[in-house]
């Protein structure tokens, strides 16, 4: 079976957007896939962040996993600190990236810039070598993925090369030349449609957990009345009829977007039902489509997470897993890179 990882980190709560651009594309791709689905925690401690709040927003985050239809008994979810391995690997992949590769990520050059010199640290600039390190310990095949990682796991492709390349050879010799390399290299699944979700107050940002507006996003726990009033004051405009596409009307195209993903339909079959609709009539659609998705959703998770016991049995069975895959990478990569073992 071919393998897929993704994660989702565990700050702020988890909005639409993550919701729309990764989670909701996890749950099919189980059937057929070897599912591995963590909680990015080392990740979320990149900016300054309230340690009371992480670990029960790292359980709210697999709450909200299992929730959204991830099956325990198809996928194995976990807790990305639970692994070690994730860290371990990372010094190695450290030693073969250039400073330069991350100088250029875009997310780096964004959050440093928001958050202000004394706030950025290493771990910031070196996230998309973590990033790496939780891809390839599982020589995993795809990575669903919203728009915005593009640029990461395009970095974790080059590293992968880069790391086969450097450490690969002698060991594909030894192999007798039938392949063998340290990493796969791993492709992105960037969705269709959800991929690049936008902000309720402007069509041309993302929706994101740290914007400082709670009205910019749709969490995925906002119970009905707060879904009801963000759609109510979200950014409109003045134009007739509703319509994908039109460059001049961003936020028109983010919530027939939305529409047509969460009520699991074709652009078309949107563009059609919607094109002589008025803001008026087409917010209420929305807010029901919205409601209707996303409550049994939170009927779950709460359900979840009112039995800790049993939300401990899976992360804890998840990382045994996860540890297992894992160990086997990383032992490969200290005998590649020359270390003397136990
Ligand atoms: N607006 C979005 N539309 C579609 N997909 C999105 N993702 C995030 N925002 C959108 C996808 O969600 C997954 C998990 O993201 P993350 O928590 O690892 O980090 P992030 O991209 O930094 O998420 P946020 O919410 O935008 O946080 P901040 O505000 O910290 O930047 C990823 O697959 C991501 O693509």
């Amino acid at each position: 079976k071919k393998r897929i990882v993704s994660g989702v980190q565990p700050t702020g709560t988890i909005h639409l957007g993550n919701y729309l651009g990764a989670i909701k594309n996890w749950i099919p791709l189980q059937n057929s896939y070897d599912t591995f689905f963590f909680i990015v925690d080392l990740h979320a401690i990149t900016l300054p962040y309230d340690t009371q709040q992480l670990s029960r927003a790292t359980k709210d985050t697999a709450a909200i996993y299992l929730a959204s239809g991830v099956d325990t008994s198809k996928a194995s979810v976990f807790v990305q600190s639970h692994v070690r391995a994730h860290v371990e690997l990372m010094w190695l992949l450290s030693s073969a990236t250039p400073i330069g590769w991350l100088n250029r990520m875009i997310q780096f050059k964004e959050k440093s810039r928001k958050a202000g010199d004394e706030n950025v640290g290493v771990a910031l600039l070196t996230y998309p070598v973590l990033m790496a390190s939780d891809i390839l310990l599982y020589q995993s095949d795809f990575v669903p993925v919203g728009e915005d990682q593009k640029q990461h796991l395009e970095l974790t492709r080059e590293l992968a090369e880069r790391v086969n390349y450097l450490f690969g050879g002698r060991k594909w010799k030894k192999l007798g030349g039938r392949g063998g390399a340290i990493f796969k290299v791993p492709e992105p699944l960037i969705p269709p449609a959800g991929a690049r979700v936008m902000s309720l107050t402007d069509g041309l940002s993302k929706m994101s957990k740290s914007a400082p507006s709670d009205q910019s996003r749709i969490n995925l726990l906002d119970p009905k009345d707060v879904i009801a009033n963000k759609i109510k004051r979200c950014k409109t405009d003045s134009f007739s009829g509703l319509e994908f596409d039109n460059p001049d009307r961003p936020e028109c195209h983010n919530l027939l977007s939305i529409y047509q993903v969460i009520t699991d339909r074709t652009k078309q079959e949107v563009a059609h039902e919607c094109q002589d609709l008025s803001w008026g009539t087409f917010k209420p659609l929305l807010t029901e489509a919205l409601i209707a998705h996303l409550h049994p959703i939170q009927v779950r998770h709460n359900e979840i997470m009112a039995d800790p016991a049993y939300l401990d049995r899976v992360l804890a069975e998840g990382a045994r897993k996860a540890a297992d895959i894992a160990d086997v990478t990383l032992n490969n990569l200290y005998q590649a890179m020359g270390f003397l073992r136990r």
